[in-house]
């Protein structure tokens, strides 16, 4: 394909403006062919000022038109599962944002959906895989420079979440990047979950443990740990030491530069997720539209997409239980075992 990779982005929601700019102004080879949101008025906005970008209300508009070559989907989890099909129909790269979609079962219907076409279609929006300290400390782990991965231990802290947050939503929303993460980092499937409540914060809202511990084990028994806390109130900060053999890494504390003034020292703490991953965002699309240009697809896949979808299954059963919860998954099909 000589020309840009042409982008219908459904949903204009927070990330869906955010993608729609992103692959406008910031990402070589694309441009954006449609912003499909169910209020015209949001597609409008969206889409306003973005060269050649149609404003639609209906994604099956977006995917008659020939000059879309691939969709982003940034609506609502719950509304994943019938973008996915109408784009599998379509046969063009797919970038979903987490989740693939909420629950397994559905997944699972989208996996076999992408399977009948005998080549991958979806990448999942994982945007921390594209982050610089997660790709080297996972390159880490390939090398065996510190011996084996033994334990995780994630510290994901948000400053505050909208009204709504639920406890379900700890883990489906927020912990399902450490779910990715441990999948990522070990290379391995997530066995069992735990989830551990105690002492909240006065600044949860009724009804909300938090934070939270959840506990993890992977196939070849790397122990995971993951305190989220979502009211933490002094910024967003998520950060990982990784244990191993013969050493420890930590990532993730943004170092700033150190500042000292004013008889005070120390580093930044930025404010939220679209701030500390800004760089990842645009290198996984950049990843996206460039192997989507050689009709490939990388990254996260819709296998990736279902099992964390399993793992917080997993998550919520054990969150609500306080048992330890495996973790049921398919028999990985051939074509993601590559
Ligand atoms: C939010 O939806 C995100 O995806 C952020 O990356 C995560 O840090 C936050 O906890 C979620 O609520």
């Amino acid at each position: 394909m000589s020309r840009n990779l042409s982008v219908a982005v459904i949903g204009a929601g927070r990330m869906g403006v955010d993608h729609v700019q992103r692959l406008a102004r910031r990402t070589h080879g694309a441009e954006v062919s449609a912003v499909v949101d169910i209020d015209p008025a949001r597609a409008a906005a969206a889409a306003a000022g973005v060269p050649g970008a149609a404003a639609l209300t209906d994604i099956r508009a977006a995917l008659e038109d020939p000059r879309t070559d691939a969709v982003l989907i940034a609506t609502p989890g719950f509304l994943h599962e019938d973008a996915l099909q109408a784009a599998l129909a379509r046969d063009i790269p797919i970038l979903c944002e987490k989740p693939l979609t909420p629950d397994s079962v559905s997944a699972w219907r989208v996996l076999q959906a992408e399977e009948k076409l005998g080549r991958k279609r979806i990448q999942v929006g994982f945007m921390r895989r594209y982050d610089a300290e997660y790709a080297h400390l996972a390159e880490l782990i390939r090398s065996g420079e510190l011996g084996e991965l033994l334990m995780l231990h994630h510290q994901h802290r948000n400053p505050a979440t909208p009204p709504g947050f639920s406890n379900e939503m700890l883990i489906n929303d927020s912990v399902v990047h450490e779910f990715d993460a441990v999948r990522f980092f070990s290379a391995e499937e997530i066995t069992s979950v735990r989830v551990r409540t105690g002492k909240t914060t006065r600044n949860a809202p009724a009804g909300m443990s938090d934070p939270q511990q959840v506990l993890m084990e992977t196939t070849s028994g790397v122990l995971a740990d993951v305190e989220i806390y979502v009211n933490a109130q002094y910024g967003y900060e998520v950060g990982t030491q990784a244990v191993f053999e013969q050493g420890v890494v930590r990532i993730g504390n943004d170092a700033g530069p150190y500042l000292s003034a004013r008889g005070r020292w120390g580093g930044i703490v930025l404010p939220g997720f679209a701030e500390r991953f800004s760089a990842a965002y645009d290198r996984e699309i950049q990843s996206w539209v460039d192997a989507a240009l050689q009709g490939d697809i990388g990254g996260p896949s819709a296998w990736d997409g279902y099992a964390a979808a399993a793992c917080c299954e997993a998550g919520v059963e054990a969150q609500k239980t306080g048992r330890t919860v495996a973790v049921e998954l398919h028999e990985k099909p051939l074509l993601y075992q590559s």
